[in-house]
């Protein structure tokens, strides 16, 4: 019933960063923050004592920290050198209380003209819900079983040493490939709890709940009346609300653009979905049926209620979210329950993205209580139910989480697995890899283990090898003893066998240099906004491999599920990023920012570990990585993450100097923004070319890490022709890719791993004069039509597609002549 648990603690590292403000009364009135004073002192801690290099020791910590909550004698020389709430950070910025509200309703009242910071949860609705006893209550409501230990796989080193997540940031090819697959053992024990795609099977159903939802965005003035008047207690119809119409919602979708109301397009605050959903008989009364609600994405905080009872919240809008309802569902005669979700739009500076709230208080500018919300990311926040909302039931005895890691040895595949299972202590496990053609290839028993595939065909990346793709199917059986006797349970999992490793100047995959040649994407289209749409979904893959593309970056947040489904299908090598984007104040680099974007990462590598095509995390896109606190934190966030899934290199985007960022000493892959002559010396295509070697030079010559160029590009309005080229026309942005196109050509030759234009489409963002409605730097529009660009890195593309081809049949020259609707 209860949401899925909290589990990432700053406390589990050795340091902690000071916290750098307690109030947000500063961003509330949409000020700078006040006047800089620091403790006496500072804090040395924080400069003195290193991140503890071994994952045993972040076991330790996970262990002091778990005992530190349940009270069980924590000890505090564990967390040894844990600073005091304050330090001295530098100037500008004022020392407070040791937890700042990390979400504005969990905060100080709001100035008495906001409109958008509203409470979170009534008291009565507590009160409802501990006497129902069945709702999820908090957080880390759920019980979980005790992690098990650190193991280490066949084979490993000790742990204390072979956990080591920080000499991973610089290992050659030969140790990243070696430890790697060792290390996942130690580094995924710290995940609990499943969240397996919902799949049918012979023991699981689904329903899915997308089409209309009623829908009411709550004007009043504070933004409250739906929690004052328990709008999650009656059908939204049935209660009379002055604040605002029910009207229809589609599902998934953004609510911003669907309408006329020019409020709704830029509301900020609470609204309110609500439908209806119709159970099979089986799923109310067999109570051997455990019946899960299931919310891929609510942008950004979300509450559920099911037939008003509380059973779910989640913060963050990207990435899903479940609650167990058997209960509530199986209670009563109802064959129907009623589903509420409450959403609530407004960023800070500590959710992810962050943001800030501008309250105007000039009478005689502004109407009373005039706020809006700003961000420092360049995206349209759109808001509402962005994905799938589904119900689907498993056995009360279930698979609860799989994790995959791959290896190879000569010409056999290892498929290293791990299981967990919820509801029984009493069970057994089989596990079986099928072929492409469904045949056994490899089998074994309980709940961890390792497979090993004779002659395995690897999964390859589009256009580097002719089978790219491969894909085999892990089919999990598990016979469960409860207490009504055997439950069966079978979960089947895509599994592609591949390599990743890092060295001084090459990504390999399975061991062949891969450079990325692709685009970064955005989830947005007309209407819709991030609403996941599957035509929109396909056409973009069929662009993508028509461009020739391999790759692409989930800028600036994680992709729908069904997404990341394809590009395991059609080979399409993904960098997975979090939502860190628009980190650009030291606020949103302070403890609580960070404890949040721990946890993001933990659910984001929880629901892709097992995609072969992600093939590198990125943390953050374009933070404010060179102010003081971002070393501490891109640190900790990094070895986090590593510790999370050492099977992968992880990485954030910069667009800092060389000589000031702070937090590219952890990456494992430089990758580097830029605009030149885009956003300085406009129009001057000719000092492109200084200016990239330049750039590649520095950080290369200060890191020795491979670099990917991770956005350029030019804003274009397709139709828009001028020769000489001049900005914003079809050619400029065609020059300009060109000149970035002859430094890229000699720095791959040396480190440069790949290339991602700035944006394979138009995209919507909030309204300025720099944006001609939206981002134009897309070499498709936002109705993915091309602009002359995507014509000239179509021929790019496939250029070096066929020069990066690995199979021992020679280059296909059809690659590049074929009709773009054969693949
Ligand atoms: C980059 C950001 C990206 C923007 C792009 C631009 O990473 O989100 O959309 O600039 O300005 O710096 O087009």
């Amino acid at each position: 019933m209860a949401p899925r648990a909290r589990r990432a603690d700053v406390t589990r590292h050795a340091e902690a960063l000071p916290e750098l403000t307690g109030v947000p009364q500063a961003y509330v009135n949409g000020g700078v923050p006040s006047r800089p004073s620091c403790r006496k002192g500072g804090n040395p801690a924080v400069s003195r004592v290193p991140l503890p290099p071994a994952a045993l020791n972040r076991w330790l910590w996970a262990r002091a920290a778990r005992e530190r909550r349940a009270g069980t004698g924590a000890r505090s020389d564990l967390a040894g050198t844990e600073p005091a709430a304050s330090a001295c950070l530098g100037p500008g910025w004022s020392s407070g209380p040791a937890r700042a509200p990390r979400w504005p309703h969990e905060g100080p009242p709001p100035p008495p003209s906001s409109l958008a910071w509203a409470s979170r949860r009534p008291p009565d609705q507590e009160l409802a819900f501990r006497q129902d006893g069945v709702g999820g209550g908090t957080r880390d409501a759920k019980p979980r079983p005790p992690p098990p230990p650190p193991r280490s796989a066949p084979g490993a080193r000790p742990q204390a040493a072979s956990c080591r997540a920080e000499t991973m940031l610089r290992e050659r090819a030969g140790a990243w490939a070696v430890l790697g697959p060792l290390l996942w053992g130690c580094g995924l024990a710290l995940l609990q709890g499943g969240m397996l795609y919902p799949r049918e099977s012979r023991s699981r159903e689904r329903k899915e709940l997308d089409g209309l939802w009623s829908f009411r965005a709550d004007f009043s003035d504070n933004r409250r009346q739906g929690f004052e008047q328990q709008w999650y207690r009656a059908p939204l119809r049935e209660v009379r609300a002055l604040s605002g119409p029910t009207l229809d919602m589609p599902v998934p979708s953004s609510f911003n653009d669907v309408g006329q109301d020019g409020r709704l397009r830029s509301f900020v605050g609470w609204v309110w979905y609500e439908r209806e959903a119709t159970l099979p008989q089986r799923w109310t009364q067999d109570l051997g049926t455990r019946v899960v609600l299931r919310i891929g994405s609510a942008h950004y905080y979300a509450i559920v209620w099911v037939n008003g009872v509380h059973v779910a919240e989640h913060e963050g809008g990207h990435l899903p979210f479940e609650a167990d309802i058997s209960k509530l569902v199986q209670s009563g005669p109802l064959s129907s329950c009623r589903i509420t979700i409450a959403i609530n739009n407004t960023l800070s500076p500590y959710t992810l993205p962050p943001g800030t709230i501008l309250y105007q208080t000039d009478t005689s500018k502004y109407p009373k209580g005039y706020f809006v919300q700003n961000t420092n990311f360049d995206f349209f926040n759109y808001a509402g139910l962005h994905r799938s909302v589904l119900l689907y039931t498993t056995p009360i005895s279930y698979i609860d989480d799989i994790t995959i890691t791959t290896d190879v040895d000569q010409d056999i595949g290892l498929v290293n697995y791990q299981i967990f299972i919820q509801g029984s202590e009493h069970f057994q496990l089989e596990v079986f890899l099928l072929d492409a053609d469904g045949r056994t290839v490899a089998q074994g028993t309980g709940g961890q283990g390792q497979l090993q595939v004779p002659r395995a065909h690897l999964w390859w990346p589009y256009l580097m090898h002719e089978h790219p793709a491969y894909l085999y199917s892990l089919e999990v059986r598990l016979t469960a003893q409860t207490a009504d006797g055997p439950v069966s349970d079978f979960y089947t999992l895509p599994v592609g066998i591949r390599t990743v490793a890092v060295t001084e100047s090459r990504f390999l995959i399975n061991g062949k240099p891969f450079y990325f040649h692709g685009v970064n994407k955005h989830e947005d289209a007309d209407i819709r906004g991030k609403g996941f749409d599957w035509p929109l979904l396909v056409k973009d893959f069929n662009l993508l491999r028509w461009l020739g593309a391999n790759a692409f970056r989930t800028s600036h947040y994680p992709y729908a599920e069904e997404l990341m489904q394809l590009c395991d299908r059609y080979g399409i090598v993904v960098i997975d990023e979090s939502p860190g984007a628009g980190i650009a104040l030291a606020q949103s680099l302070s403890n609580v920012s960070l404890q949040h974007h721990l946890e993001v990462m933990e659910e984001m590598v929880r629901r892709d570990k097992n995609h072969p095509a992600v093939v590198m995390w990125s943390v953050a896109n374009e933070p404010a990585s060179s102010l003081k606190p971002a070393g501490y934190y891109f640190k900790t966030l990094i070895a986090h993450t590593k510790a999370l899934d050492p099977s992968r290199p992880v990485t954030f985007v910069t667009k800092s100097s060389y000589e000031a960022d702070l937090g590219v000493p952890y990456v494992d892959v430089i990758c580097v923004n830029s605009y030149y002559s885009w956003y300085h010396d406009y129009g001057h295509m000719e000092v492109i070319q200084l200016q990239l070697a330049t750039q590649f030079e520095n950080w290369y010559r200060t890191y020795q890490k491979p670099i990917i160029q991770s956005e350029y590009g030019a804003e274009t309005i397709a139709g828009f022709h001028q020769d000489p080229p001049l900005m914003f026309s079809e050619e400029y942005q065609k020059g300009l890719l060109e000149q970035y196109h002859l430094v890229l050509d000699q720095k791959r030759k040396e480190y440069v791993v790949g290339e991602l234009i700035w944006n394979f489409a138009d995209f919507m963002t909030d309204q300025s004069p720099q944006r001609a409605i939206g981002n134009r730097k897309g070499i498709f529009t936002r109705q993915r039509q091309p602009k002359s660009a995507a014509f000239l890195l179509r021929e790019r593309y496939w250029k070096l597609a066929n020069e990066t081809w690995h199979h021992q049949s020679a280059v296909k020259p059809q690659c590049v002549e074929n009709s773009p609707f054969i693949f």
